[in-house]
């Protein structure tokens, strides 16, 4: 990948942001986009798939590049879980492809593999995203220097020891990518602590004089520190579970000038709601993704919640089954 770009007659003319900037970076991250996610619904359009949702809030994030109050950024950076599946649908693929290729002209594209889709991007969909011109993807550490500015990949391992391996044999990188879970993140209530035999990265893995890490794996956006290094992670692009529905969704921008800047972008997320009883069913909007729980686990609340333009998720009167599993 070209780390300069020649402004060229084809080139978009694009305002200087501002005087920091020279000789800085502006770096759009870009996390957990979960490509081809298959739930059903229960009412849900003949013509409607989750994975429009989540193509949709994928292209909004990459259109942050070009927004006038967010762009120019100099790169951008996948971090991870691009496809829901480590083998995608064919039409995932063309989706991603199709959105890659709108802006990778423009601004250059870093896409490393996720714990999700790493056998996608390197298996199934390598040919179809190695002919994007301007995308660079790669499944192996890999460090990179951008005006001056050293950044580091380093793909997911399970085993922090081989990650901090990795990582470690890069040299020294003023940025480090990853798809991990880093101690200090939370999920709810659930806090990651790095300890033997588990899979949290802490302080000992890091190199040292870490200090800025742009993270994928943790779908709730969050920033924390992990000895002295600041992770970021922007968390995924839409809700992926039920368990995600109160969560604002979006991407970050990171501008690295004098110092260190990472700001969080908003990107809209369908309705998901929990409908526990009758009362329930006033809060369904159109289009709102519901789920039934306890009492309200009736054919009636369903049909009263589809009349209202809800889509539900598919239950059973039998004990719970492994379908209803899934969200939560
Ligand atoms: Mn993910």
């Amino acid at each position: 990948m070209q780390a300069e770009r020649q402004a060229g007659p084809n080139q978009k003319k694009q305002p200087a942001r501002n005087a920091e900037r020279a000789g800085g970076l502006r770096v759009l991250h870009v996390s957990d986009t979960h490509l081809g996610i298959r739930h059903y619904f229960r009412g849900q359009p003949r013509d409607w798939s989750r994975a429009d949702d989540h193509l949709a809030a994928f292209r909004a994030a990459l259109a942050y590049a070009s927004d006038p109050d967010v762009g120019p950024v100099d790169l951008i950076i996948h971090s991870g879980d691009l496809f829901d599946r480590s083998h995608p649908p064919e039409r995932a693929i063309r989706d991603a492809v199709t959105a890659f290729t709108e802006v990778a002209g423009d601004v250059p594209v870093i896409l490393m593999p996720g714990n999700h889709d790493r056998l996608g991007l390197l298996h199934h969909a390598a040919g179809a995203l190695a002919a994007v011109p301007g995308l660079t993807v790669t499944d192996q550490a890999l460090k990179l220097d951008l005006r001056g500015i050293r950044i580091g990949l380093v793909p997911f391992h399970r085993e922090p020891d081989a990650w901090a391996q990795a990582a470690a044999a890069l040299g020294h990188c003023d940025v480090i990518v990853a798809h991990q879970a880093f101690d200090g993140a939370r999920i709810g209530r659930y806090r990651f602590t790095a300890k033997p035999g588990d899979e949290t990265i802490g302080p000992m893995h890091l190199p040292p004089r870490t200090s800025t890490i742009l993270c994928g794996h943790i779908h709730p956006r969050q920033t924390h520190t992990v000895g002295p290094a600041t992770v970021y992670y922007p968390g995924s692009t839409e809700r992926t579970a039920f368990v995600e529905r109160h969560q604002v969704k979006g991407c970050g921008l990171l501008e690295l000038g004098s110092g260190v800047r990472y700001r969080t972008l908003d990107l809209p997320s369908r309705p998901m709601l929990e409908v526990d009883d009758e009362q329930g069913v006033d809060g369904v909007v159109d289009g709102s993704l519901v789920r039934l729980v306890g009492r309200a686990r009736t054919r009636e609340v369903e049909v009263e919640v589809i009349a209202r333009g809800g889509w539900v998720v598919p239950w059973s009167l039998d004990p719970p089954t492994k379908q209803v599993g899934l969200f939560q």
